[in-house]
Parts: C-alpha cells; sequence; structure tokens
C-alpha cells in the first residue's frame, strides 16, 4: 500500500499518531530550506564539525573514510508505531482515537462490507463471470482509516488495491460491481480493466495501474513539503486473479498472520472491548452485508454491457477516420461470426 495524497494536514483516526512520529522524524531530520541554510553555515564555522556532511537530506550524517557496505541485518529498522494490538487494545492510553463509535461503527461497517465484496467477486471470477479481480484482504484498515482522516474533497490517486477509500466516501456497491462488469452503467463501460474504478463526485482519479504514478503526481505541497506515511500491511489475497502467490511466499504463514492479525477482527475486538459492538450485532451485520452485495450483485450482473462500438468512442472529441475504420471492421467481423459471440448480453450500437 502506498499513497501521496494532495492534503495530508491531518492524518488521524487509525494513523493520526503516525503522522505525529513522521512528522516529528521529518522535523529533526531537516527538510526546509531555511534548516539547510543554518546547517551549512555552522559546518562552515565550526571546524569540529567539519567531518559533517553539507548535503541536503544528510546533515546529520558523517562523512568517514572507511568503506564499509551497510547490510540490513546489521542496522536497526525503523520501528513501526501500532495503535492497536492484536486483541484489540489500545497499549498507550493517551492515543485512543478521539472519534465516536458511530464513526467506528461506519469504519468498521466499510471495512467488513469491503471484506464480502471481495469474497463475492473473487468468486465470481473463478466461476468465469467476470475477467479479473483484485481482493483488498488486510489492507482494508489502511484504506478505511486513511479516508476518514481526509476531507471528502481531498483528491486522491488511489493505487489499484484501495477500493475501501471509495466505500468510505460512498462508491455504491452497484458501481463496484458495474465497473467489475464493464456493464452499460458503469462509469467506464467496460474500456477499462476491472477494479480500475475512478468517481468525479468522490473525488478519487481513476486508478491508472501503473506503479508509482500516483506519487509525483499527488505529491502533498501543504506546509510546502512532502509527507510520506507508509502503512505495513500483509497482503493475504493473491496479487490479483492471475496469480498464484504460493509461487513465492508460504500460504501457511499468510493464513496463520491472517488468522491472529487481521485488521477488520483486530478493530471487531476493539469496538467488544469498548462496549459499542457485540456479537449479535455482528451476525446481523455479516448476514445483512452478504444480502447487500448479493442482491446488487444479481441486479448488476443482468444489466447489459455496453454496445461493443463503445471501445472506440470517447477516445477523442471526434472519432478520427482510422477508429472509424477499425469500428467498421469489427462490426463486420461480428456480423460474420455472430455465433461466436454472446451478442445479447451487450447493448445494440447505435452507430
Ligand atoms: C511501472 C509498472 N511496472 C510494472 C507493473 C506490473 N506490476 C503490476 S503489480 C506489480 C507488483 C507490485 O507489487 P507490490 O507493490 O508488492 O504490490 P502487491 O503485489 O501487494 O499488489 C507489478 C510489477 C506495473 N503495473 N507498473
Amino acid at each position: 500500500m502506498f499513497r501521496v495524497y494532495s492534503n495530508t494536514r491531518v492524518i488521524y483516526g487509525l494513523c493520526r499518531a503516525l503522522n505525529n512520529q513522521i512528522s516529528k522524524r521529518y522535523q529533526s531530520s531537516s527538510s526546509s530550506s531555511s534548516t539547510t541554510t543554518t546547517a551549512a553555515a555552522n559546518v562552515a564555522l565550526e571546524p569540529n564539525v567539519s567531518k559533517m556532511s553539507m548535503f541536503s537530506g544528510h546533515i546529520k550524517g558523517a562523512i568517514t573514510n572507511n568503506l564499509e557496505f551497510i547490510r540490513p541485518e546489521n542496522i536497526t529498522p525503523i520501528s513501526m508505531y501500532q495503535v492497536l494490538d492484536s486483541d484489540g487494545s489500545i497499549k498507550e492510553k493517551s492515543h485512543t482515537p478521539n472519534f465516536t463509535d458511530e464513526d467506528l461503527i461506519k469504519m468498521y461497517k466499510d471495512m467488513t462490507l469491503l471484506n464480502v465484496l471481495d469474497r463475492i467477486l473473487y468468486e465470481s471470477q473463478r466461476q468465469g463471470r467476470i475477467s479479473f479481480y483484485m481482493t483488498n484482504f488486510g489492507e482494508e484498515a489502511t484504506h478505511i482509516g486513511s479516508a476518514a482522516a481526509l476531507n471528502a474533497k481531498d483528491l486522491v490517486y488511489g493505487q489499484y488495491r484501495e477500493a475501501g477509500v471509495l466505500m468510505y466516501r460512498g462508491f455504491k456497491l452497484h458501481e463496484f460491481i458495474d465497473q467489475c462488469f464493464g456493464n452499460a452503467r458503469s462509469s467506464c463501460k467496460g474500456v477499462q480493466m476491472p477494479v480500475h474504478y475512478g468517481s468525479t463526485d468522490l473525488s478519487f482519479v481513476t486508478i491508472s495501474s501503473t506503479l508509482a504514478t500516483q506519487m509525483p503526481q499527488a505529491v502533498a505541497l501543504n506546509e510546502m513539503r512532502p509527507v510520506l506515511i507508509e502503512a505495513m500491511t500483509l497482503r493475504v489475497g493473491h496479487h490479483s486473479t492471475s496469480d498464484d502467490s504460493s509461487a513465492y511466499r508460504s500460504i501457511d504463514e499468510v493464513r496463520s498472520r491472517d488468522k491472529r492479525d487481521n485488521p477488520s477482527l483486530r478493530v471487531r475486538k476493539y469496538m467488544y472491548n469498548r462496549g459499542c459492538w457485540n456479537e449479535e450485532k455482528d451476525e446481523q451485520w455479516t448476514k445483512d452485508s452478504q444480502k447487500m452485495v448479493m442482491e446488487a450483485f444479481a441486479n448488476c450482473e443482468k444489466t447489459k454491457r455496453a454496445p461493443i462500438s463503445t471501445m472506440f468512442e470517447n477516445i477523442y472529441d471526434k472519432m478520427e477516420p482510422h477508429l472509424q475504420r477499425q469500428m467498421k471492421e469489427m462490426k463486420e467481423h461480428v456480423r460474420q461470426n455472430h455465433d461466436h459471440f454472446p451478442l445479447s448480453l451487450y447493448e445494440q450500437s447505435s452507430t
């Protein structure tokens, strides 16, 4: 999970104190231009520190004449800041999140609704009903927690596995599922791969799978410096439906981590401890959420696919002659081979 926002002014909720820690780290390691000037001046004035680096970003680093390779096993890793432990208790009481029970219940419902949506869409891909899918299991808390900390209008450039941000902002179940079917009602009408959601209304820029493109696009300029928050999570599912992750990691290990440290479970335990949720409510919610997703799925599956001409339209303001030619050729091909195409699933083309 890797995301940079246009506005990282306030990150609290599940990520609140993590932000504080990182900000402190940034402050102490000097990133503003005024600090650079002061430190550089000190280096010039004090002969004792003449071996200190003058490179910005390395102001406090020493210069050495010993050639030494840095090995990960010999350095202390950066500590991971954690609010909730696996039992759903908050170790540092002064970091208790200051959101209401209602806020917390909404976050939990969004996380678990995403889990249900993932399960059903993943299975539907295995059954050949949609072409591709990527689950969010294990990363749901980072989606919902960070979305909760942003303002609703903050522009988000999501990574391909960040559907929870949209879920939190109110993207409808049918909007997710329509996009995966690429049906006529979906925003991109099948011209994007499944899970490449986008929403102008929800200030969520359509997902581009190209890794890391969202970072320079969305670098935060608040306080005139970017803020990076790296959330450590475990991707529990396979990378996508095109991947079998057992080829490169132990499935047993993933399962056992998921069992003892699943983010939705951890939040649920916290809610039980806090007294705002109980097993009865949880069972009811499990049933309700499954019903909601199944109903939306059935409706979306019935909705016809966009006409095949859609793939040539809306690319340029006017359809260029080469696209007109290609569309004509394709229509002719489909007409001649109509037995091989499930044409009844598609809306008729108006062009
Ligand atoms: C620039 C770029 N190069 C290669 C790819 C192909 N690609 C898609 S996902 C992926 C692996 C990403 O791994 P990681 O960041 O660990 O995420 P996860 O597998 O958990 O989704 C690669 C190489 C890409 N999308 N973009």
